[in-house]
């Protein structure tokens, strides 16, 4: 009784010495698996005799029953502290700000939006778009648009210049999106109506004015176009583009070497305390020259000027931007600071539409 007595001590020490479920098979297969150390004192009942088996099995039957009690109470305990130590290791931090999804992180830079606002209201006027190369032949930039080499209008345009190449041509970068017009007329037969969105590039610095910046002109070709289209056109461009029933418009006569005659258009605003209304007021703001296309532009491009006229405009892009949408500095649009895209840009979904409305 002494051996059982030790047995049951060491029985139950094991049991409870376990620290997880595996040590704990492990104890349970040293006792009462099939080699296990009360597996065989039960082994032995059979050579005994019934007196000795009644006593003994008794015993070793307790002790057996007491060992699966054990077994079960300590993997109770140990389920209950693996829990514990799981709900500790995976605690939620409520304290950490919610990650924004990346289609909310993004935001349109306001130059794109103003892009895609007057692509949506140009095509819904039956305008494509055409877009062409940064980097233009003195030609296409001039030349052809009628500012001959020498002519004083190319001083308002100074670029930047490249070396010349083999041909002792001279590259620049585009001073205006011109080339595109230049080039479409080339390419396609009228009736033409195309818009020209792109980057333009001037030998200028200070508060109001960045060496690129951004254009969008429009072109139409065909036997009739006339004046009287263009101020349509023009007109339902200010109402759609700056969300207004109607528009004050004034046009004066202006020149541009590649419109004759060419005029600046201005609209009707109120300055009220640093803010601007459209389509209301005594004010007049300028937003963008425009006329017939010049006759030499047109032969310049293969249009004979006896059988088609039209007529053209142009404006820039972060100057209308900075007028719709009360941005202050024009250099804010290229400094790529998150935190004023954040607060001026527009959500990735939210695409301009005439239906939908332009600016949400
Ligand atoms: C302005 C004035 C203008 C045009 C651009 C143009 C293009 C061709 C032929 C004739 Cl190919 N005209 N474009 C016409 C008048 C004015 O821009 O102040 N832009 C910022």
């Amino acid at each position: 009784m002494t051996d059982l007595s030790s047995l049951r001590e060491q029985t139950l020490a094991a049991i409870n010495a376990a620290s997880d479920e595996a040590a704990l098979e492990v104890a349970r297969v040293a006792a009462l698996g099939k080699k296990g150390t009360i597996s065989a004192l039960l082994a032995t009942l059979g050579a005994m005799s019934p007196d000795e088996r009644r006593s003994a099995g008794a015993a070793i039957n307790a002790l057996k029953e007491e060992a699966a009690h054990a077994l079960a109470e300590r993997r109770t305990a140990l389920k209950a502290l693996a829990l514990e130590a799981r709900l500790k290791r995976e605690a939620l931090d409520m304290s950490l700000p919610l990650r924004r999804a990346a289609i909310d992180a993004g935001r349109i830079h306001p130059i794109s939006q103003v892009f895609d606002e007057l692509t949506a209201i140009f095509a819904d006027m039956g305008f494509s778009i055409a877009e062409g190369p940064d980097i233009e032949s003195d030609d296409y930039n001039f030349t052809k648009l009628n500012f001959p080499p020498g002519h004083p209008a190319r001083e308002m345009h100074d670029t930047f210049f490249f070396a010349p190449d083999a041909n002792g041509e001279r590259k620049l970068l585009r001073t205006h999106t011109s080339p595109v017009q230049v080039r479409t007329m080339l390419s396609e037969k009228p009736p033409i109506r195309v818009i020209c969105p792109g980057r333009t590039y001037r030998c200028d610095a200070d508060q109001t004015h960045t060496p690129m910046f951004h254009q969008v002109e429009g072109l139409v070709i065909d036997k009739s176009a006339t004046l009287a289209n263009l101020k349509w056109v023009l007109e339902e461009f200010c109402k759609a583009f700056f969300e207004v029933p109607k528009v004050g418009m004034r046009f004066r006569p202006s020149f541009f070497p590649f419109t004759s005659p060419s005029m600046e258009v201005d609209i009707q605003c109120r300055r009220t305390g640093g803010e601007i209304r459209f389509g209301e007021g005594e004010d007049w703001l300028e937003i963008l020259g425009c006329g017939m296309v010049h006759a030499n532009v047109l032969s310049n491009c293969g249009l004979d000027p006896e059988v088609y006229q039209g007529y053209a405009w142009g404006m820039g892009i972060d100057r209308i931007a900075m007028l719709k949408y009360g941005l202050p500095d024009l250099r804010d649009f290229f400094d790529a600071d998150l935190r004023w895209i954040d607060h001026y840009g527009f959500k990735p979904l939210d695409a301009p539409t005439l239906a939908g409305g332009l600016s949400g």
